[in-house]
């Protein structure tokens, strides 16, 4: 069965998604999620003027050699617009197999270990008050695991800390990106105290997980995680930038809190130290900027070896079709941890319809063949791609950080 079209989809429903769309020969079609956020483009060109092109006529069964033929064929590795653009293919692979199968993906990738896929949201607010109203309002839809961000009294603008509820975009249009002042003194004194209040309110049962976002050094990630050791987190997520997996060692060294690392992430040569040498509890690289389903399946089966779970990115950047393949993948591997579930905006589900179903605290993928997930091309049209950046950080004296 061969692939007959290759054609890249860019639309904005509330915020922008780069779709790739395969058909083959017979008509049967498959979607694979291509989205990076703020550079968007830049995968749609890579795509378009270089993977779709060596794609026509390729046998649409051959996932595995078909991955290979874009990544040790390529000569330049690695990355995350390399990643992306290649998971794109994967996953769209994926889902023409399950149609053609007539099977739902999970079936194909070994059949479900576990009742439904358990999901976090984002509760977030400018005072503790207001997260903690926030983190009510997850516990009311019934959600068993909720990650809390606060304002820090002193800083115009916090990460997490976002316009709407349910919808958190740190994603502006705009030619330039918006500049954000962090302070690590005012934020480790904050935190803790925000975090305290959570469970206090909420008691042991619920997950409570806490994203830093990449901000600290090894040995103020280690001081908050011996801080928030009282409180029990799920996790503690990218206290520090995930790159110099060797820095995990020293946080490790000082503290029991749970790592969640690896949503920036792309191969499994960026995680392989973190997972070999236990520095990490959670491996979070997704579908869509980690090569795919069959690359991610990779580096879940070397996590597993090592007891570490995986906890799949999910936020509202990775589009309804890198979600449906995370559940897919989540429902059928032996170490399961946690997803990451913010919800899209209405005009985002309308783009995508899809079969995924949220329903206490689970999401479920459903039984449509493939990934249930389609894409409205009419509804897409109807939102032309807008220029769109993620934030930066600058310290309080200008210098810049890692946002
Ligand atoms: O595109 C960047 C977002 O996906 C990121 O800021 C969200 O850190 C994030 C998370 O944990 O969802
Ligand atoms: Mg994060």
């Amino acid at each position: 069965m061969r692939i007959a079209e290759a054609r890249t989809i860019v639309t904005c429903p509330g915020r922008n998604f780069v779709t790739l769309k395969l058909t083959t020969e017979d008509g049967t079609t498959g979607l694979g999620d291509a989205t990076l956020n703020g550079r968007e483009l830049s995968v749609a060109a890579y795509l378009s003027e270089h993977v779709c092109p060596m794609l026509i006529g390729r046998d649409a069964h051959a996932i595995e050699d078909t991955w290979r033929y874009l990544y040790n064929g390529a000569y330049w590795r690695r990355g995350p617009v390399t990643m992306t653009a290649i998971a794109a293919v994967d996953t769209a692979l994926w889902d023409i197999k399950g149609k053609v199968a007539s099977l739902p993906v999970y079936q194909l990738l070994g059949g479900r270990c576990r009742a439904g896929v358990t999901v976090y949201g984002h509760a977030h607010g400018e005072t503790i008050d207001e997260m903690l109203d926030a983190v009510q309002g997850y516990v009311d839809r019934g959600y068993r695991a909720v990650r809390v961000q606060c304002g820090i009294p002193g800083l115009p603008s916090t990460y997490g800390v976002g316009r709407d509820a349910l919808f958190y975009e740190p994603a502006e249009g705009g030619r330039a990106p918006r500049e954000e002042t962090w302070s690590t003194r005012r934020y480790l004194r904050a935190i803790p105290e925000a975090i305290a209040a959570a469970r206090e309110r909420f008691g042991p049962e619920l997950e409570l997980l806490h994203d830093v976002h990449h901000r600290l050094t090894p040995i103020e990630a280690a001081q908050l995680g011996r801080a928030l050791e009282p409180h029990q987190l799920f996790w503690l997520e990218d206290p520090v930038p995930g790159e110099l997996q060797a820095s995990l060692r020293t946080v490790r060294r000082h503290t029991t809190t749970p790592i969640a690392i690896g949503e920036v992430l792309n191969s499994i040569w960026d995680c392989e130290q973190l997972i070999r040498e236990q520095l990490i509890d959670f491996i979070r690289m997704s579908v869509v900027h980690s090569g795919g389903i069959t690359h991610l399946r990779r580096v879940l089966h070397l996590a597993e070896l090592h007891r570490v779970r995986s906890g799949c990115h999910g936020a509202t950047d990775l589009s309804p079709v890198c979600l449906a393949a995370a559940l897919h993948l989540d429902l059928a591997i032996p170490n399961f941890g946690l997803q990451e579930y913010m919800r899209h905006t209405p005009e985002t589900d309308a783009v995508f319809p899809h079969a995924y179903r949220f329903a206490d605290g689970l999401l479920h993928p459903g039984e449509v063949p493939g990934l249930g997930v389609e894409l409205d091309e009419a509804a897409a049209e109807r939102h032309p791609y807008l220029p769109a950046l993620l934030p930066v950080a600058r310290l309080t004296d200008g210098t810049m950080h890692d946002w």
